[in-house]
């Protein structure tokens, strides 16, 4: 296998035409730095890349456009939300950021709709960014640091990525959707080992498909761990953009026809059928025929993955004279108020209605556990993209993934049944040429340097970090297994709006695994001793809350030793001067327990002479394991100063 950057000059793929305008410095067998074009962040982790932005002293926004979403965080019980908002408001007014306002949508969809460019460059505050990869724009999820490092017109660095061509052919059957490619993909390439690579896709069947069921795909591709996901830009990115206005932001861009990759699979869209992924995992893949009969306690239609006009139109008209089942909870939050304006327009909004939905304002919602919490021990059939332990609010519920098209036949059955065998007669939905279009809850870039910017009592400063010491001699407050995500390390739901409250926030990391872990790490920290986490493979999947590294950075973890770590993640470690080892023999992952007194000796002097093996000595067991860390020069400057913030 070979990485793609040594074809650069001949014939390329998408990933590497857009990559390749966009190289402004690096080395490409070390990190390369890209140009970005685009920003956008939520509010959710919005507050802490602004914070981080402001310090940095610039007057405004280096990018060509950047956009701040609220759509996160919208309940709005207590104040706090309500402050990190007029917060945004204000930074979006003096540094030039368009401001889209609550209940105008969620980040994801609204970006697709009315800012993505093809060919361009995002990088986002938020993991479902590669949303953007279906109109054939790089989009790429980050942490809120490297969003701000983004504004103030800095290069993105990564390790240039390899190429995963998913080739597309045939299409699709009735009752199957864009929902269940993305399933076989996570039922293929599974959640872990994707990091490095982008999911590019191509193939006959690409062009069977609209760009809001692109949108599902590149979406849900985060959850492989992908770098991002990328379909051409061709005649139905065309017909999308033109039903927008956008018209003339459309060009070409497709693959060479000579482009090699460096992987390829094949999934053929007419042998698919229904698919679920089961609790807990987006890739607990299984056919819905396999759980049929299974009983539901409550369904919901929504998220950044499924939300769409032809989604919600679909739904609607599988209810068209029919009413929930009364033992289902009937939930739906439409992506974007674009999406509800137009389903109103024609109908299909009424039949909802008269169905039993219960409609709920466009945002994240139920996605993120900030309401609609199932039952104990409930079953909820979801269109999104996450079914992580504990996400919906309740600890002992079950979330199963699934299409529109399967959610709402569940609805109507009270159970779990394959669409095709439900009798109804399959719907022929029209997606409008030209939307209902209104953008009068953006509010446009002003770059007025006179705007005071109100922080209440909430919102508190970026915390400090110290230089790396010499060495780094401590306890395992925690040791977990493996695919502990950043919503096992830091909590979203109810404990979310204290993003910008990190003294607060910190009080809850790793609430759900362990609720004395805050104690043990603080009085560690109060006594000079070093915090070390020990986990197994895929630590830190999901999303890219920063939080899930400053909060422990603020208990003073410097280490976490993991036997593999997801990119974004392992990216945010390191921003904030935490160090992500592995092990050299995953086998070592059994010799240390949770308590045993470590030291990893002369660490400062290692990292800075470039070491890749560093030597650890368990003090309890007296015995020794060696880790790995491959640090590009950059960041083993970044893990020297304690971070980014301390570099700059
Ligand atoms: C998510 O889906 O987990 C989130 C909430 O959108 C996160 C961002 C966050 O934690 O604020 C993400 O995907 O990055
Ligand atoms: Fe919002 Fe859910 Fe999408 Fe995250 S995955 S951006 S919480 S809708």
């Amino acid at each position: 296998m070979f990485h793609s950057y040594a074809i650069r000059d001949m014939e390329k793929t998408l990933a590497a035409k857009i990559l390749d305008s966009h190289i402004v410095v690096g080395d490409l067998q070390d990190e390369i730095g890209i140009k970005i074009d685009q920003t956008l962040t939520q509010d959710a982790t919005g507050t802490m890349a602004y914070l981080q932005f402001e310090a940095m002293g610039l007057p405004g926004v280096q990018t060509q456009l950047s956009v701040s979403y609220i759509d996160h965080n919208t309940t709005q019980i207590g104040f706090e939300n309500a402050d990190d908002h007029r917060y945004l408001q204000g930074v979006a007014r003096k540094y030039g950021i368009y401001l889209s306002r609550a209940g105008n949508g969620i980040c994801h969809q609204v970006h697709l709709e009315r800012f993505g460019v093809p060919g361009m460059t995002l990088i986002g505050s938020d993991s479902h960014t590669p949303t953007a990869g279906a109109i054939g724009m790089l989009a790429i999820g980050a942490g809120g640091l490297d969003v701000a490092l983004a504004l103030a017109g800095k290069p993105f660095f990564l390790r240039y990525p390899l190429v995963l061509k998913v080739n597309l052919i045939g299409r699709f059957s009735r009752w199957v959707s864009a929902k269940d490619v993305i399933l076989k993909v996570l039922d293929t390439i599974t959640t872990k080992g994707n990091s490095g690579y982008v999911l590019e896709y191509g193939g006959d069947g690409v062009k069977t498909l609209s760009v809001p069921e692109r949108a599902t795909i590149a979406n849900m591709g985060a959850e492989t761990g992908a770098l991002t996901s990328l379909f051409p830009c061709d005649e139905e990115t065309r017909f999308f953009l033109r039903s927008q206005g956008r018209e003339s932001a459309w060009r070409e861009l497709v693959a060479d026809s000579g482009a090699v990759y460096d992987k390829e699979i094949t999934i053929d869209l007419s042998l698919l059928e229904p698919m679920v992924a089961k609790p807990h995992s987006p890739d607990n893949t299984a056919t819905i025929k396999s759980i049929a009969g299974l009983m539901v306690n409550q369904v919901c239609i929504g998220s950044c993955t499924n939300s769409s006009y032809k989604d919600l139109a679909m739904v609607a008209k599988i209810m068209e004279g029919r009413s929930v089942h009364p033992n289902v909870d009937f939930i739906i939050a439409p992506g974007s108020r674009q999406v509800l304006l137009n389903i109103e327009n024609d109908g299909y909004l009424a039949l909802l209605l008269r169905s039993g939905a219960r409609i709920m304002e466009n945002a994240c919602g139920f996605c993120i556990g900030n309401g609609c919490s199932p039952p104990s021990r409930g079953v909820s059939l979801r269109t999104s993209n996450r079914n992580f332990l504990g996400r919906s609010g309740t600890k002992d519920a079950e979330v199963f993934l699934v299409s529109p098209e399967t959610a709402a036949v569940a609805a109507l059955c009270g159970c779990v049944c394959d669409p095709r065998e439900a009798g109804i007669v399959y719907p022929a939905i029209e997606v409008p040429s030209r939307f209902i279009v209104d953008d009068s809850m953006v509010i446009p870039p002003l770059a007025d340097p006179s705007t005071v910017i109100v922080r209440g009592p909430n919102i508190g400063e970026p915390p400090h970090n110290d230089p790396l010491p010499a060495d780094i001699v401590g306890v395992v407050t925690l040791k977990v297994g493996d695919k502990i995500t950043t919503d096992h390390i830091m909590p979203a739901g109810d404990k979310m709006k204290y993003r910008s409250n990190i003294i607060k926030y910190a009080e809850f990391v790793f609430q759900g695994v362990d609720p004395t872990f805050f104690q043990r790490a603080y009085k560690n920290k109060q006594e000079n001793e070093h915090n070390i986490v020990i986990a197994g493979l895929s630590y830190g999947q999901g999303s890219s809350r920063e939080h899930a590294a400053i909060c422990p950075m603020f208990l003073g973890v410097k280490a976490v030793i993991a036997k593999s770590f997801e990119r974004i993640h392992a990216a945010n470690l390191i921003n904030f001067g935490i160090i992500p080892f592995t092990f050299a023999d995953h086998a070592d992952y059994e010799r240390i327990e949770q308590g045993d007194s470590l030291r990893i000796a002369c660490i400062r002097v290692a990292m800075a002479t470039g070491d890749e093996n560093f030597i650890l000595k368990n003090e309890t067991r007296g015995t020794q394991i060696m880790l790995q860390g491959f640090f590009s020069q950059r960041q083993r400057n970044a893990i020297i100063a304690g971070g980014i913030a301390n570099v700059l």
